[in-house]
C-alpha cells in the first residue's frame, strides 16, 4: 500500500498519509510526503495543498522503532522544511491525535484546521527526548515560549478547543474536515500571501520570555537528573535568542544526543514492552472476549472498594458484597470519602462522583453476585475463606461468568479446583490503591480458558489498567521478586549496613522510596503477620520481625526502622533501631562491615534479576519486557532504567552472574546461585530480547 494518496480537485491537492495503525513517520512515509509536496508544487493545476491522514490518528510522530538504527533519508526536519518552503500554501487537516513529529509536520504548514476530536501534543519528553523536527522552535513562535514550554514539558496532548485558544489551530471544523481545510488553503492561495511559522515572532514578547525563564528554573529544580529537561530549556532559550536556523541546529544536536542516551533507550523499551504485553503467546485474534455488562466485587475492604471504584469509573455497574452490613457500610463510606477528596481537589466533578456512586450497589450476601458477568473476590487472604466463596459462586452464578480472585499469594489453581468450572477462574491481582495503581497482574491458571484470559485482559484495559499475563507461583511476578529484595535488604542490615544507607542507595537509583521507609509507611506489622501466616515460604526478615515484636510498626506508631516525631512523615535515624540491628548481627556472630552504594545496589537488585530469569525460564512471565513493566508500573522501578531485566542487560549479564556466584558462596544461600538461563545468556553473550525473538 502506498503510504501517501494524492488527489487533486478544484485546485487543491489533498495528500493523505496512509500508514496504519497510527501513521507513524517511517522512512517510506517521509519520502512519500516530500515527493507528494514537490509534485503538487510542480503541478500547474494545483493552487493549494491539504495534508491529511487516514484513520483515527492523524500522525503519532516519528517511527520510534527506527531510533537507534542508521538514519534513512529523507530526515524528518528536511520534510518539514520542504513543507514550510513550499511555494504553494499547505494546510494541515488534523483528524485525530497529532503527536511529536506529526504535530511538527503540522507546525510547518501554513495553516491548521482540526476536527473537534483532535488532540495535539509533543510527547517526546516521555520517551526521554525533546522534539527533534523543529517543535521546540515553531511551537513557541506560534503560541509563545511559556505555553509551548509547558506543553512540551508535560508531554500531554491538548484538545482541539484549547489548541484553538492557544492559536495552535486556526479553526475547529465541525463538518467536513477536508472541505474546511481546502477552503482555508484556497483562501491563502487567493490572497497570495501566507506566513511561515519560522518567520513569526509576535508571541515572543518580553513578558513571555520572563514567564518561560521562571517556569524553566522551576522545572530544573524538579528534574535535575533527567538529561532532556535541560536540553528542552536550552532549545527553547535558543528560539528566543538565536536566528531560526542556528536554534534549529541546537535542537537537532540535543535530539541526536538524547536518542543515543541509555535513558531514552530504556523509555522506548518500556513503550514497546507495554504494547507487547497485550499479546498473549498462543492466543490469536480469533479468540473473542466474553461480554461484561455487570460486575460484582466480594469484600468491601480497602482493596475491594478500590476495585469497585475501578468498575464504576469505567461505567460498569458493580455490586459490592460483604457478609455483614456494618462492614459494607464502612466500605461504602470509605468509597464516598475517597471520591469527596477528589472533588475537593478539583480532579472530579460533583456530578461525576454521584454518577459513579450510583453505579455501585451495596449488598449483603453472595446471592447478590448471581447476575454478574464477572465476580472479583477480594476477601481475606485465606485459602479456607476463598474456597467457601468460590464454592458458593460456583453454585450461584450463571455458567460462563468470570470468577476472578484478587489473591496476592495463594494458588489460583487450588482456588479454581474448589469450583466445577476451573476454566472460568482467573487471577486479577490489583495493586493498592486499586483505583489508582495502573498495574494489573492477570494470573493464568493451569485450566483458565483462552477466552477468559482475553476477557480479563480486555476488562483490565477498560478499567484503565495495564494488564500483564503471569503464571501461577507464590507471589506471581512482582511480589516474588520483591521478596528477593526484602531478603537482600535485611541481609545487608545484618551484614553491616544501616537502614538509611540502604534506602539512600535505592532512592539514588531512582525509586521514590527505599525499602525501609516503605515498610514504615505500609506498616512493619503487615509483613510480619504475612510472614507468620506463610510459614516456611516466607522470606527471612529478622530485623523487621524484631521491630514488630517490640510494637515498632512504623509511621503509625511513631517508630519503626526510623523515628517519626509527632506529625513527621519523613523518618529520622533511630539509635535504638540501629542498636537493635547491631545486636542482632552480633548474636549471629556476623562481623559487620560497611558497604558502598554500588555494592548495596548490586546486592539488592542482582538477586531480583536472578529471580526474574527463573520466572522466565519457568514460563511464569512470557517476556523479559513483561517483568520490566510490572516493576515500573507496580513497584516504582525507575522507568528511565527500563525495568530490572533491561537494566541488567546494560550492567552486563556476565558481571551479574559472577557477583551472584560470589554472593551465593558468601552467604551459603543456594537460591542466589545464578539461574541456568542467566548463565546461558551470559556465556553466549545473548540477551533476553534475542532469546525471545529466536
Ligand atoms: C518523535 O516524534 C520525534 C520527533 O520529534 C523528531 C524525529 C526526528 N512509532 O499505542 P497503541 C505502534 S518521537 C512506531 O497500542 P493507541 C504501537 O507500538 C514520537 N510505532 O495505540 C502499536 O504497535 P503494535 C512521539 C508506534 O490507539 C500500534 O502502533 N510520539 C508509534 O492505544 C498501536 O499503538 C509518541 O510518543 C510510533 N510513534 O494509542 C506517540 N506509536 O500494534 C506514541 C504507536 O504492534 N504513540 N506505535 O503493538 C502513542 O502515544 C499511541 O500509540 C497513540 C495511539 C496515542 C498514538
Amino acid at each position: 500500500m502506498a503510504p501517501l494518496r494524492s488527489a487533486v480537485s478544484n485546485g487543491v491537492a489533498v495528500l493523505t498519509i496512509v500508514n496504519p495503525p497510527v501513521n507513524a513517520l517511517g522512512a517510506a512515509v517521509r519520502a512519500a510526503i516530500a515527493a507528494g509536496v514537490a509534485a503538487a508544487a510542480a503541478d500547474g493545476a494545483v493552487k493549494a495543498i491539504v495534508l491529511a491522514a487516514e484513520g483515527r490518528v492523524f500522525v503519532a510522530g516519528a517511527d520510534i522503532s527506527e531510533f537507534g538504527k542508521p538514519p534513512l533519508p529523507p530526515a524528518l526536519p528536511e520534510v518539514v522544511a520542504a513543507i514550510e518552503n513550499c511555494p504553494k500554501p499547505v494546510v494541515a487537516a488534523i483528524n485525530g491525535m497529532a503527536l511529536g513529529g506529526g504535530l511538527e509536520l503540522a507546525l510547518a504548514c501554513h495553516g491548521r484546521v482540526v476536527a473537534p476530536v483532535a488532540r495535539l501534543g509533543l510527547p517526546e519528553i516521555k520517551l526521554g527526548l525533546i522534539p527533534g523536527a523543529g517543535g521546540t522552535q515553531r511551537l513557541p513562535r506560534l503560541i509563545g515560549a511559556a505555553p509551548a514550554f509547558a506543553l512540551m514539558l508535560s508531554g500531554d496532548p491538548i484538545p482541539a478547543e484549547k489548541a484553538l485558544a492557544f492559536g495552535l489551530a486556526d479553526a475547529v471544523a465541525s463538518g467536513d474536515l477536508i472541505a474546511a481545510a481546502s477552503t482555508a488553503a484556497l483562501r491563502l492561495a487567493a490572497a497570495g500571501t501566507w506566513s511561515k511559522t519560522r518567520d513569526r515572532a509576535e508571541k515572543l514578547t518580553d513578558e513571555d520570555r520572563a514567564a518561560f525563564e521562571a517556569a524553566a528554573a522551576e522545572a530544573l529544580k524538579k528534574s535535575a537528573r533527567s538529561p532532556n529537561v535541560p536540553a528542552l530549556i536550552d532549545s527553547v532559550r535558543a528560539c528566543l535568542s538565536q536566528p531560526f536556523d542556528t536554534a534549529l541546529a541546537t535542537e537537532r544536536a540535543h535530539f541526536a544526543a538524547l536518542v543515543a542516551d541509555p535513558s531514552s533507550k530504556a523509555l522506548r523499551h518500556v513503550f514497546f514492552a507495554e504494547r507487547e504485553a497485550a499479546r498473549i503467546p498462543g492466543i490469536g485474534k480469533e479468540v473473542k472476549a466474553r461480554p461484561i455488562r455487570k460486575a460484582a466485587v466480594i469484600g468491601a475492604g480497602t482493596m475491594g472498594g478500590g476495585i469497585a471504584m475501578c468498575f464504576a469509573q469505567a461505567g460498569i455497574p458493580v455490586t459490592l458484597i460483604e457478609v455483614k452490613a456494618e462492614a459494607l457500610g464502612a466500605g461504602m463510606a470509605r468509597i464516598r470519602a475517597n471520591y469527596e477528596t477528589s472533588v475537593k481537589r478539583g480532579s472530579l466533578a460533583l456530578a461525576a462522583m454521584e454518577a459513579r456512586l450510583s453505579l455501585i450497589t451495596p449488598a449483603v450476601g453472595l446471592d447478590a453476585a448471581a447476575d454478574a458477568d464477572i465476580v472479583v473476590e477480594a476477601a481475606f487472604e485465606d485459602m479456607g475463606v476463598k474456597a467457601d466463596i468460590f464454592g458458593a459462586l460456583d453454585r450461584l452464578t450463571r455458567p460462563g461468568t468470570l470468577l476472578a480472585t484478587n489473591t496476592s499469594y495463594l494458588d489460583v489453581d487450588a482456588i479454581a479446583a474448589t469450583t466445577s468450572r476451573p476454566q472460568d477462574v482467573v487471577g486479577l491481582h490489583f495493586f493498592s490503591p486499586a483505583n489508582v495503581m495502573r498495574l494489573l497482574e492477570v494470573v493464568r491458571g493451569g485450566q483458565t480458558a483462552p477466552d477468559v484470559l482475553v476477557t480479563a485482559m480486555e476488562i483490565g484495559r477498560k478499567l484503565g489498567k495495564l494488564p500483564v499475563v503471569v503464571g501461577v507461583c507464590y507471589g506471581f511476578v512482582g511480589n516474588r521478586m520483591l521478596a528477593k529484595r526484602t531478603e537482600a535488604a535485611e541481609r545487608l542490615l545484618m551484614a553491616g549496613a544501616l537502614p538509611h544507607e540502604v534506602d539512600a542507595a535505592v532512592t539514588d537509583f531512582g525509586f521514590r522510596m527505599g525499602p525501609f521507609a516503605m515498610a514504615d509507611l505500609a506498616g512493619v506489622d503487615i509483613g510480619w503477620r504475612a510472614r507468620k501466616a506463610a510459614g516456611a515460604k516466607a522470606v527471612k526478615a529478622p530485623v523487621a520481625d524484631a521491630l514488630a515484636e517490640q510494637g515498632r510498626f512504623g509511621q503509625k506508631t511513631g517508630r519503626g526502622f526510623y523515628l517519626y516525631p509527632e506529625g513527621a512523615r519523613a523518618g529520622t535515624r533511630d539509635p535504638e533501631t540501629e542498636a537493635l540491628i547491631v545486636s542482632l548481627s552480633q548474636a549471629q556472630g556476623i562481623a559487620r562491615r560497611s558497604f558502598t552504594q554500588e555494592e548495596i545496589k548490586a546486592r539488592l537488585f542482582y538477586p531480583m534479576v536472578n529471580e526474574g530469569a527463573k520466572i522466565l525460564e519457568e514460563g511464569v512471565a512470557a517476556r523479559a519486557g513483561d517483568i520490566d513493566i510490572i516493576w515500573v508500573n507496580g513497584y516504582n522501578w525507575p522507568a528511565f532504567t527500563g525495568g530490572p531485566m533491561h537494566w541488567a542487560e546494560g550492567v552486563g549479564l556476565p558481571k551479574i552472574v559472577a557477583a551472584l556466584e560470589a554472593l551465593a558462596a558468601e552467604t551459603g544461600d543456594d537460591s542466589l546461585k545464578p539461574a541456568p538461563l542467566l548463565k546461558r545468556l551470559a556465556e553466549g553473550a545473548g540477551s533476553f530480547a534475542a532469546r525471545e525473538a529466536a
